[in-house]
């Protein structure tokens, strides 16, 4: 069953935003999976997303997940690494606004997270380290190490040059900053992965760092697979917390608005409610005078037909 309907995930998104329900999408997805964990890629376009889950599936002859030079993969999309592992590969970040979504819902769907770096770049640029941040700091700081996997592909391009070392030290230094801690950090090539393959040589595939790579990946779902209700619950927990939170901050927010509202129409009507108040203390207080007056003039006249005029006044 849905934690929420349509109508009330917009309220959700107007009250908070849409991140939050994106991470109750997820949730939800991953509660509804049982105990199927799933591993999500991330990264900049054309980072190797797609080419590092095709070698995993030693997709050889097709490609299970498109791969091209140019911006690719533009939605989610999942297949069985095993019957209990499903791997699912991301549009890349820092494309458009779109893409960027499509990336955030899909990784908060994700048990581990694979996050992508092409090394022959050098190390990480701005929108990659900010991707990093904002990723670590949306899991739990006790979950980071073992949900995210930092991956440097296309080493063939870089590893034979000079500042190979350097890059990928410099690289290491920023994933730490970013995330706080240090997380499982890999040097792959897809590309000789394919090659080693097509010429039958498993010193090449070794050096590719695919298998090893795809071990250590299939280790860390199956320790994954052992906690995943609980981890789910815990998640669910803090969601749920931190979604009440952000809601009292609002309300505490829109009460000091009001407040503020109700102080300055105070503040712009104080002049002429106090002369209002003098003028009708005046009225209160002729009219005072006018009674005490004809409290007299009564008490002179009791038995004249004037009485029952002044009476009449008195009453009206
Ligand atoms: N040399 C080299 N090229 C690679 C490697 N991995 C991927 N490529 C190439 O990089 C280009 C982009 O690869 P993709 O796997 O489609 O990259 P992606 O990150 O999925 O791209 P988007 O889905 O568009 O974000 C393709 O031309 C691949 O052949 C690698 O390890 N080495
Ligand atoms: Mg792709």
């Amino acid at each position: 069953m849905a934690f929420f309907k349509e109508r009330e995930l917009g309220k959700l998104t107007d009250l908070t935003s849409r991140e939050f329900v994106q991470r109750w999408q997820g949730v939800e997805k991953k509660l509804s999976s049982k105990d199927t964990i799933t591993i999500a890629n991330t990264g900049l376009v054309n980072s190797g997303k797609s080419s590092l889950f095709n070698a995993l599936l030693d997709a050889f002859d097709e490609e299970r997940f498109p791969v091209g030079a140019i911006r690719t993969t533009k939605q989610g999309d999942k297949e069985h690494l095993l019957d209990w592992v499903d791997i699912m590969d991301t549009p890349g970040i820092d494309a458009t606004d779109e893409d960027d979504d499509v990336a955030y819902r899909t990784l908060m769907e994700a048990d581990l997270i694979v996050a992508t770096h092409n090394i022959k770049m050098g190390m990480l640029n701005k929108g990659e380290y900010d991707w990093l941040l904002h990723l670590a700091e949306r899991i739990e700081k006790e979950e980071i190490a073992r949900r995210l996997i930092f991956v440097c592909t296309w080493i063939d391009e870089r590893e034979r040059q000079e500042d190979y070392q350097s890059a990928i030290d410099e690289t290491k230094r920023q994933v730490f900053e970013a995330v706080g801690m240090e997380i499982p950090f890999w040097e792959v090539s897809a590309k000789r992965y394919f090659a080693a393959h097509q010429k039958g040589s498993e010193a090449l595939a070794q050096a590719s760092k695919i298998p090893q790579f795809k071990a250590f990946l299939l280790e860390r779902a199956s320790e994954a697979r052992k906690i995943v209700v609980e981890q789910r619950k815990k998640e669910l927990h803090t969601l749920c917390s931190e979604t009440m939170q952000t809601l009292e901050l609002d309300r505490a927010k829109l009460q000091m608005e009001i407040d503020k509202k109700r102080k300055n129409i105070q503040k712009q009507y104080a002049p002429a409610y106090q002369s209002w108040k003098k003028i009708l203390e005046n009225f209160r207080y002729k009219r005072g005078l006018v009674e005490e007056k004809l409290n007299e003039l009564k008490s002179e006249n009791s038995d004249s037909s004037l009485y029952g005029f002044i009476n009449r006044i008195i009453e009206m």
